[in-house]
């Protein structure tokens, strides 16, 4: 009796930490990592489009960094998809790998979020006068509508 209740607790650390180990990897093949692009410029775009995930349900882990523009999100297929995570985000107005947001929510956003859009600028001077000349990306649009101030590289 002495014996064993010397022992007990020892055994049944064992069993915490047998249990523990088990239970952390059934947990970490249940939820999936994934890296994908998410547009954005500031510490507020991180907050919304962190935000945006928080309190969504199958998501664990959401974690946006500014600098590479890319998005880790741990979570479960099983509760959630991909496309859906990817499409809450662009419903807060960041453009992403797997969703558009609507050029409405994006223009709401502050204008220190204004991010580069991939496709915006086919909308800004270029379109106007210079469409023909011009393509979509600005940098190939200056150059070849050089001189004409709309086309001009903004700084
Ligand atoms: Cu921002």
């Amino acid at each position: 009796m002495n014996i064993l209740s010397k022992k007990l607790p020892f055994v049944a650390f064992a069993l915490f930490l047998t249990t523990a180990f088990f239970a952390s990897d059934a947990l970490a093949g249940k939820f999936k990592k994934t890296v994908f692009a998410v547009s954005g410029n500031c510490g507020m775009c991180e907050m919304r489009i962190e935000g945006a995930l928080s309190e969504v349900k199958g998501v664990k882990l959401a974690d946006w960094d500014k600098t590479t523009k890319k998005i880790t999100v741990k979570y479960d297929p099983s509760v959630i998809t991909l496309a859906s995570i990817q499409q809450k985000i662009a419903d807060v107005g960041y453009d992403n790998a797997g969703a558009k947001a609507k050029d409405e929510v994006y223009a709401k956003l502050p204008g220190c979020c204004k991010y580069e859009r991939a496709g915006a600028k086919a909308s800004g001077c270029c379109s106007k006068e210079k469409k023909a000349s011009c393509s979509k990306d600005e940098a190939s649009c200056a150059k070849k509508a050089e001189g004409k101030a709309c086309c001009k590289k903004k700084n």
